[in-house]
């Protein structure tokens, strides 16, 4: 069953499909190697892909690094090497500098499938699986404007790290968005958080003390929400100052719930890793694979957040 942490591996072959074995794909080994440890995005997306992994009857094994950073990232990917495996459904941290590294499994044989964050360089996976995250910036374009009700003001847009694909796409489709359905709405710019909280709860309250006029924040991905919402806090601006975060983690839906965020564009990364998984086995078996494939997201709000429970992220499968 699906049950373990990260780095565990949870879903068993059934018996009597070991190894090299057996005539036909006997190679059953799915390496999933996430953006971070300990995270309820990649939790759930790995949750999802166990599940798959287990009713096609292929083992997957779940890697990740401390921090999402591609210099620790990078070594679990080369490691891989040595164990061969049938795919390799990865989020690259970096969409340049996991590159060589995911290449040279490639180069041994294994299927490589995108799983949330991609390369720049098409040609190296077979299939990526995302939300649409360019779609998933308009959305909060379009809350934000609703919340500020055509007032004037000014944004506050936080991204994680330069390089990630996701964070990235959801950044520029708001700005570009919010000039459409917010043309009193000026964005201040994007700032880069290095996914750490700490950094972009220093980030807002630096930005409140030098746009007196700031009305809103987005924050693209959970940490970089979770430090905007310290901010807030710690400037007495919570509800002045419209915040619209990404992902459902349990401490976000909590703090929709309290008033700290007024909305969340949520993923659904169990669909991501169900639908990597299913499109891993369509390139092992040599079934026809798709290229791209987009994931549902939806936009949160205090009033309809019950309804939408689904979408709240899990810390355990
Ligand atoms: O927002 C998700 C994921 O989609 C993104 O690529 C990185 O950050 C998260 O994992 C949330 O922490």
């Amino acid at each position: 069953a699906c049950g373990g942490k990260i780095g565990e591996n949870t879903t068993q072959q059934p018996s009597g499909s070991s190894g090299a074995a057996q005539g036909g794909n006997t190679n059953k080994d799915l390496e999933l190697v996430v953006g971070v440890k300990n995270e309820p995005f990649y939790i759930s997306l790995q949750c999802g892909a166990e599940t798959a992994a287990k009713a096609a009857g292929y083992t997957l094994t779940t890697q990740a690094p401390d921090k999402f950073d591609a210099t620790m990232q990078a070594p679990i990917v080369t490691a891989l090497g040595a164990k061969k495996p049938a795919a390799l459904l990865i989020a690259p941290t970096d969409d340049k500098t996991m590159a060589p590294q995911m290449k040279q499994i490639k180069d041994m044989g294994a299927k490589i499938i995108e799983v949330d964050t991609a390369l720049q360089d098409t040609s190296v996976a077979a299939s990526s699986i995302s939300s649409d995250n360019t779609k998933g910036g308009e959305l909060a374009a379009q809350t934000m404007a609703k919340l500020t009700n055509g007032k004037s003001g000014s944004v506050l847009v936080l991204d994680t790290k330069a390089g990630t694909s996701t964070t990235a796409a959801r950044a520029k489709g708001f700005e570009d968005e919010l000039k459409k359905s917010a043309p009193n709405l000026k964005s201040v710019g994007i700032q880069f958080t290095d996914n750490e909280p700490a950094v972009a709860a220093q980030k807002v309250t630096a930005a409140i003390a030098s746009t007196p006029d700031l009305i809103g924040v987005f924050a693209t991905n959970l940490n970089s929400g979770e430090g905007a919402a310290t901010g807030l806090r710690s400037a007495g601006k919570v509800g002045q100052v419209q915040l619209v975060g990404f992902d459902a983690s349990p401490s976000e839906v909590e703090a929709l719930k309290s008033g700290a965020f007024q909305a969340l564009i949520a993923q659904d990364p169990a669909t991501i890793g169900k639908t990597g998984v299913e499109q891993a086995v369509n390139a092992i078996e040599g079934k026809s694979v798709q290229r791209n494939i987009a994931a549902p997201l939806v936009a949160l709000t205090k009033d309809d957040m019950q309804q939408k429970a689904e979408f709240f992220y899990k810390t355990k499968c």
